[in-house]
């Protein structure tokens, strides 16, 4: 079954900024680590960062050493703001820091005492962290229901939510065969292909530029995703929206797994979604750039894909078109102040 799309205009600026080195001075040596391994995506995945910041939050609560509210809740926020600007797209890791802040917040205003406020971090991380992973496996179970049996499915980069899907759709006895771009410059794709190999499912490794070629032969492509704009537009690994492109000329579906912690509040204030640059030696090694000092290298890491090109964004709330994204924000965040202020996060993501 195909359909028929209109292209709009993409919406993300660029960064190359790395600010979060500023915030450092009063982290924990543990949080430093932490925000270390994130920043150099030694831990990686949108929901895994989400998860890891929220733990940075209760390391720091839980280690805190404040004798008074006031220098425990500023420990905290510079802890947040290290955390939250190791990377700049996935918009998962400003929400689930939010999500403890916010709590924290609400606890603080209410003149909870400093003990209480340690707890509260501790129990809004770990409610986070609980809620994330039960949202990967409801978005497993809502996604494994629009696999067919016998389905030849593209994927790109490596989502843990889209391998969730694929492996209970397998788990039900679907049989399913996956292509897996290898995604330069990090090489995703090979953590996507041997997990599905420890699931049993057969998988195809093929190169970022092959993606086109073997499109024909494909029903749906399933992609993960870093954040999702009020208009229905999905950030997601570099690459992504060439995928759908290809997808788009072959008139084949394009699925997205996303729990709604990605989607992106301030999208809906028109701010844009910003696209990290990562360093030009992930791209050619360092004696390649030392040799040719005329070649200029980029490498942002992440790009747009149009609503237009997207056909269902599946999440744990249940499975919707990407124009209604704005309606799970809505739901999720209210309306939010359209300049500065702190963002006043909802009870739930
Ligand atoms: P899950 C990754 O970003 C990929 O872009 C992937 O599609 C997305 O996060 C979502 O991953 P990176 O950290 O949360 O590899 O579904 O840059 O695991």
């Amino acid at each position: 079954m195909k359909k028929h799309w209109k292209p709009t205009s993409l919406i993300s600026s660029l960064s190359t900024s790395r600010p979060w080195r500023s915030y450092t001075e009063m982290l924990r040596p543990e949080v430093q680590s932490l925000a270390d391994d994130i920043s150099s995506m030694k831990t990686r995945g949108a929901g895994r960062i989400a998860r890891a910041s929220v733990r940075g939050l209760m390391i720091t609560a839980s280690k805190s050493v404040a004798t008074s509210r006031g220098e425990f809740i500023a420990e905290m926020e510079a802890a947040s703001k290290a955390l939250i600007a190791t990377r700049p797209t996935a918009v998962s890791l400003p929400n689930g820091v939010r999500f403890v802040m916010h709590r924290l917040s609400k606890a603080a205003s209410s003149g909870t005492p400093l003990q209480g406020l340690r707890e509260s971090v501790i129990k809004s991380g770990e409610e986070f962290i609980q809620r994330s992973l039960e949202a990967v496996k409801k978005i497993a179970d809502y996604g494994a229901r629009r696999i067919e049996d016998g389905d030849v499915i593209v994927t790109h980069c490596h989502s843990s939510a889209v391998v969730a899907v694929l492996k209970e759709a397998a788990r039900q006895g679907k049989s399913v065969k996956v292509y897996s771009t290898e995604t330069r410059p990090w090489y995703q794709g090979r953590i996507t292909a041997s997990r599905l190999e420890e699931a049993g499912i057969p998988v195809t490794l093929i190169v970022d530029s092959a993606a086109r070629y073997f499109m024909k032969k494909a029903d749906k492509v399933l992609i993960g995703a870093d954040a999702v704009a009020a208009n229905g537009a999905v950030v997601n690994k570099i690459g992504t929206s060439q995928v759908a492109l290809a997808a788009h000329e072959a008139r084949v579906y394009v699925f997205v797994a996303a729990e709604t912690y990605k989607f992106h509040p301030e999208s809906m204030v028109g701010k844009l979604v910003e696209i990290e640059e990562r360093p030009a030696a992930e791209v050619v090694d360092k004696s390649f750039l030392d040799s040719h000092p005329g070649v200029k290298v980029r490498n942002p890491s992440f790009d747009v894909t149009p609503s237009e090109y997207i056909d269902l964004i599946i999440t744990e709330r249940g499975i919707i078109p990407p124009q209604a994204a704005i309606l799970v924000l809505r739901e999720e965040f209210g309306w939010l102040p359209s300049e500065g202020g702190a963002l006043s996060l909802g009870e739930e993501f």
